[in-house]
């Protein structure tokens, strides 16, 4: 069922096809609240002195900006989630911290996804995902590391001249706007799908020396334009910012990768499976796109550990499904 424009989030979520838990629908409506929160604050950063680095690196070795650690203690205040959420989990914190015990729900995100943008007032975004909690006992990391198959719920919250929300709950995906003055979410399309081919592509180019065969070969295709074996001229764009670029392939398709590479620091590729690959990968499957490490499906992966990262080539269908082809052939 497609649910008419302009319908508040709260509504859209009370009437979804497949009933959504009361605690996940709270759990989604303080989710929103908090990155309309973040959005102010992001929104005024240069004029509070928000901008720029701290002398600290996070658990994986990149300097953290002030943004990235204001924006996680915002999300990790537990009287947010009102008891609907047992354990969080973060791109900024080494391990997972405990919230309620009878909280029915995992959330684990990047509240900050894209930071280099921040100070060149460029795109950033907020990806979340939502596991069902476990049942009993202490929480640990292995409460974590499940594969995306099993997310209850998926999106981004992307901070642009606009701030959406785009959201799945495995019944399609839906785009929701932030009416500031209203302080209300309200639906912009439902249902949303990806068109199978598109002559757009986002890579970052600077790395083309360093990547597989599969991927140069791809890449290479689209670059040789209409004179070569794809016979069409290919158009690229990059935003150094995964959810501005998503939200791009969301809107008109296209196909994003940061694949694995050579080097010893790209060996595992640059995107975290729990809180950047996985919930994008769910949206865009959910659009009738596909995601892939490379040779296999990104949410088929169960991760080893919580930091844990991928390759990441997803968008319309068919291009994807070429780039795997390249990859098996390889
Ligand atoms: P971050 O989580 O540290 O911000 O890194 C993730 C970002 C993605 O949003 C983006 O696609 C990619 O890293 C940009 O990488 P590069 O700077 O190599 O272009
Ligand atoms: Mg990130």
């Amino acid at each position: 069922m497609t649910q008419t424009p302009n319908t508040p989030l709260g509504q859209y979520l009370d009437a979804a096809k497949t009933p959504i838990s009361p605690e996940l629908n709270r759990l989604i409506l303080a989710m929103a609240a908090s990155c309309a929160e973040l959005s102010d604050i992001i929104g005024t950063s240069s004029l509070n002195n928000l901008q720029g680095a701290l002398e600290q690196e996070n658990v994986q070795g990149e300097v953290q900006k002030k943004l990235d650690v204001l924006s996680n203690e915002l999300f990790i205040q537990p009287e947010r989630w009102h008891g609907t959420v047992a354990g969080i989990a973060s791109e900024e914190m080494d391990t997972l911290v405990p919230v309620d015990a009878d909280g029915d729900y995992l959330l684990i995100f990047d509240p900050v996804d894209g930071s280099s943008n921040l100070d060149v007032n460029g795109t950033v975004g907020t990806i979340f995902s939502i596991l069902d909690a476990p049942k009993a006992g202490d929480l640990s990391e292995a409460d974590f590391l499940r594969p995306g198959t099993e997310q209850v719920a998926g999106g981004y919250v992307l901070y642009g001249p606009e701030t959406l929300m785009v959201v799945t709950f495995g019944q399609g995906v839906a785009v929701f706007g932030y009416h500031r003055h209203k302080n209300e979410w309200l639906l912009i399309r439902d249902q949303v799908q990806i068109p199978a081919t598109t002559r757009e592509f986002a890579i970052n180019m600077s790395n083309h020396r360093h990547w597989d065969a599969p991927v140069q070969r791809y890449i290479d295709e689209c670059v040789a334009g209409k004179d070569g074996a794809r016979g069409k001229d290919f158009n690229m764009r990059w935003l150094a910012s995964m959810v501005g670029d998503v939200h791009r392939i969301i809107t008109r398709g296209g196909i994003f990768m940061y694949p694995t590479d050579r080097r010893e620091s790209g060996k595992n590729g640059k995107l975290r499976v729990l809180y950047e690959a996985n919930p994008i990968a769910f949206l865009i499957e959910q659009a009738g796109g596909a995601a892939v490490n490379g040779p296999e499906r990104i949410l088929s992966q169960t991760p080893q550990k919580l930091h844990q990262r991928t390759g990441v080539i997803l968008g319309s269908r068919e291009e994807v499904e070429r780039v795997q082809a390249y990859y098996t052939e390889a």
